[in-house]
């Protein structure tokens, strides 16, 4: 079974991702990992933190001399940034603090008030978020959670954790490499501006797009897309978009019909909804199919000899995006996701101090003006965690021959069947 886990907070001292159940004998280098946690970082519209930080891995565990060892993977990424932000998320109280604690009283105010938390117990740190802002973790998280600072919720609510979850994925991009499995990501829409898709696609999808600011294949709409984040910038205003996830390589009887749980286009979107500001995901035609009769929807299917990934067919067409009844069928997995605007606006939208409980402007914090560039990326990540769980599931194996033997046995069965 493979299961991953994250921790840590965007201004705290480090990001940690956990990754277990990966085979035994899996060629990798902290090089694999951290060239995919570049690609995250890049992007025009992102904020002056992607300069501070230069994000890369160390291996703790799971990795030994360029192979994984079955063990669990765990890899540790510091953030530069802590540096700047140590005061205020010390896990330790500081000496004012454990003072206040003890009833002596406070000398230094604070920056957003010299008051205490409203349970009158603790005082606020510097930079307590107490202006929620609109759409964003904070309000729902404070309350939940019971706290006075929304620091606390913001702080793991923010994309920074989805670094961590890049690089357990580059470990499962990886392993699905090792079976000619290639993810690609491009950005399809941005605030507004459509990209066109060439037709066909580039060979290497990720190289165009990667060389692209915007991570876009129309370089048209790249600059019209640059002109748009400008000209919002300077409004103090936000912008979201749509990326395109394409996977191919795959063969047909990932995930399975029998139950709703193991259907892999449920697995597929609620992945993809879990990424910060993520609202939709679209598999094939996605919304489009609803619209159209069975006939302008379904994929008509002709023999195909030696094509051992689809069981010897070929789709004529690729509207259902390489999924049928929640089971690959080996066409490419084409997806779409749509992220809505970053909820950090610099001319900031009504909200409520909670500290007060009056009306205010919300906080308005260093942030992106847009992250849907990175945001391919990290939907590339989440569709390899899916897959490789999904790969593993149907092939199993406690070392990368193991699983290669289950795989081939499986291409060969293929190979036998349909052949027209
Ligand atoms: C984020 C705010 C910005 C982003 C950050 C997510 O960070 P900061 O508040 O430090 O300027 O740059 O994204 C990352 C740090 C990252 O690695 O993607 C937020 O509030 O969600």
């Amino acid at each position: 079974m493979l299961r991953f886990t994250t921790a840590g907070e965007s201004h705290g001292p480090a990001l940690v991702s956990i990754l277990e159940g990966m085979p035994a004998g899996l060629p990798l280098l902290a090089d694999h990992v951290n060239a995919e946690l570049a690609r995250r970082q890049q992007g025009y519209g992102r904020g002056r933190r992607m300069q501070i930080e230069k994000d890369a891995i160390e291996f703790l565990s799971g990795v030994r001399a360029g192979e994984t060892i079955g063990s669990p993977i765990a890899m540790l990424i510091h953030n530069r940034d802590w540096q700047n932000w140590q005061e205020i998320m010390n896990a330790s109280l500081s000496e004012e603090e454990a003072a206040a604690a003890s009833g002596v009283p406070l000398g230094a105010a604070t920056d957003e008030s010299s008051a205490r938390s409203t349970d009158g117990s603790r005082p606020l740190r510097k930079r307590a978020v107490t202006r929620v802002r609109p759409g964003h973790a904070d309000l729902s998280g404070l309350l939940k959670y019971a706290r006075t600072d929304a620091r606390d919720i913001l702080e793991r609510a923010s994309a920074r954790e989805t670094t961590a979850r890049v690089a357990a994925a580059a470990v499962c991009k990886r392993l699905l490499a090792e079976f000619g499995v290639r993810i690609a990501s491009h950005v399809v829409h941005l605030g507004g501006i459509d990209a066109r898709r060439p037709e066909p696609l580039p060979n290497d999808v990720n190289a165009t797009a990667d060389a692209s600011p915007l991570r876009t294949l129309d370089q048209d709409a790249e600059q019209a897309m640059i002109a748009k984040i400008d000209t919002v910038k300077r409004e103090g205003n936000t912008l979201g978009g749509i990326c395109e996830v394409i996977c191919d390589g795959l063969p047909v009887g990932l995930g399975s019909h029998v139950s709703w749980d193991r259907k892999l286009d449920a697995r597929l979107a609620g992945a993809m909804m879990s990424i910060p500001a993520v609202k939709a995901v679209e598999i094939g035609l996605g919304f489009e199919a609803s619209r159209r009769t069975g006939a302008e929807v379904h994929d008509e299917i002709e023999p195909s000899p030696n094509r051992p990934l689809t069981g010897n067919v070929r789709r004529r067409t690729n509207r259902a995006g390489g999924l049928e009844g929640g089971i690959t069928t080996g066409e490419p997995l084409v997806l779409h996701i749509g992220m809505k605007p970053i909820s950090t606006l610099m001319r900031p939208l009504a909200t409520i101090d909670v500290h007060t409980g009056q009306p205010a402007a919300a906080v308005a914090e260093r942030s992106d003006i847009t992250a849907v560039p990175a945001m391919g990326v990290i939907a590339e990540g989440m569709a390899a965690l899916v897959l490789a769980e999904a790969f593993l599931e149907k092939f199993g194996g406690d070392s990368l021959a193991e699983t290669r033997r289950n795989y081939d046995g499986y291409l060969s069965y293929l190979q036998s069947r349909i052949s027209g």
